[in-house]
């Protein structure tokens, strides 16, 4: 599809998630980087969460057939040119969405990409996934994803290796990788070993791929997982092949880390505002409408 022509459809993607009050991560993150990597995003809301900066103090799940509704809502009207999920909850809404999926073509051998980011819980350790779903994601939905991306956290929660350094990072993609999905990104952010780079490892069961980014020496990285997995879906749903939608993404969140800001007292977000600033400060763009102040008459006059 076109570059944003007026009038013309652009990409559609849908985010599975949770929402964040805070706005900054969830599906409020996704929304952003969806955005900012101009596709049109919907939205499979899968829990509401109470939470700031600083803590998550709310978990409120949305059923499962309610899930599973929103998406096939938009996947048999609007249709969709990829799906990404992230905050998922439980068991039985993994399962509604796995079922969904089947039926409108989403993941597996459908035309849908499907990128499946197995987020457990919050930057301060609060739980955004049941334990006994740890199960679901295995068994379900990684042999449903065309991509899985999770952290090293959410590696030792799925395969139980404590990743410490490379050789550990390429042992733990093999593991995920023979769960099922076809590509899997283990992501190198929480790898205290590298302290210059962040390197995020890409393998399809045939090759490594290592994406070497800088590391920034911020607190604020909130969203920068759901981030990198928007724009992800982005890039595929734009029709890029996997291994360059991937490079796509990955230089999109880190040009995201270098423009995170802070927020309340705690972790700020990441951010892909820098892609309206242009708009926003172009005096030009603002010349097609000049506001005319008419005087107010009144009868006393
Ligand atoms: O960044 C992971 C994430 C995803 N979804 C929701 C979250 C978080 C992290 O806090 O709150 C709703």
């Amino acid at each position: 599809m076109g570059e944003g022509t007026v009038g013309m459809t652009p990409p559609r993607v849908m985010t599975i998630a949770g929402t964040d009050s805070g706005g900054g991560a969830g599906v409020a993150a996704d929304l952003r980087a969806l955005a900012a990597c101009g596709v049109h995003g919907c939205v499979a809301v899968t829990a509401v969460t109470v939470q700031n900066s600083v803590a998550v103090t709310g978990v409120h799940t949305l059923p499962p057939e309610t899930v599973a509704a929103q998406i096939e809502a938009v996947a048999t009207d609007i249709g969709l040119d990829a799906v990404k999920t992230g905050m998922l909850a439980t068991t039985p809404i993994i399962r509604a969405i796995a079922e969904v999926c089947d039926r409108t073509g989403i993941g597996g051998d459908g035309p849908t990409p499907l990128i499946v980011d197995p987020v457990a819980a919050s930057m301060h350790g609060d739980p955004l996934l049941v334990d006994s779903a740890l199960g679901a994601y295995r068994t379900v939905l990684f042999p449903r994803a065309t991509v899985v991306t999770p952290n090293l956290d959410e590696v030792r929660l799925l395969v139980g290796i404590d990743v410490r350094d490379r050789a550990g990072q390429y042992e733990a993609a093999r593991m995920l990788h023979a769960l099922g999905p076809r590509h899997v990104l283990v992501k190198g952010g929480h790898l205290a070993a590298d302290t210059d780079v962040c390197v995020d490892l890409h393998y399809d069961g045939r090759t490594f791929t290592e994406l070497r980014g800088p590391r920034y020496d911020t607190g604020n990285t909130h969203g920068s997982g759901d981030t990198m997995a928007s724009a992800l879906a982005a890039a595929l749903a734009r029709g890029l092949p996997v291994p360059e939608a991937i490079a796509r993404a990955k230089r999109f969140v880190v040009e995201c880390v270098r423009n995170s800001y802070p927020l309340g007292a705690g972790h700020g977000p990441v951010s892909p505002l820098w892609v309206a600033r242009s708009w926003w400060t172009e005096e030009r763009s603002h010349e097609c409408v000049v506001p005319h102040v008419v005087p107010h008459l009144d009868d006393t006059t």
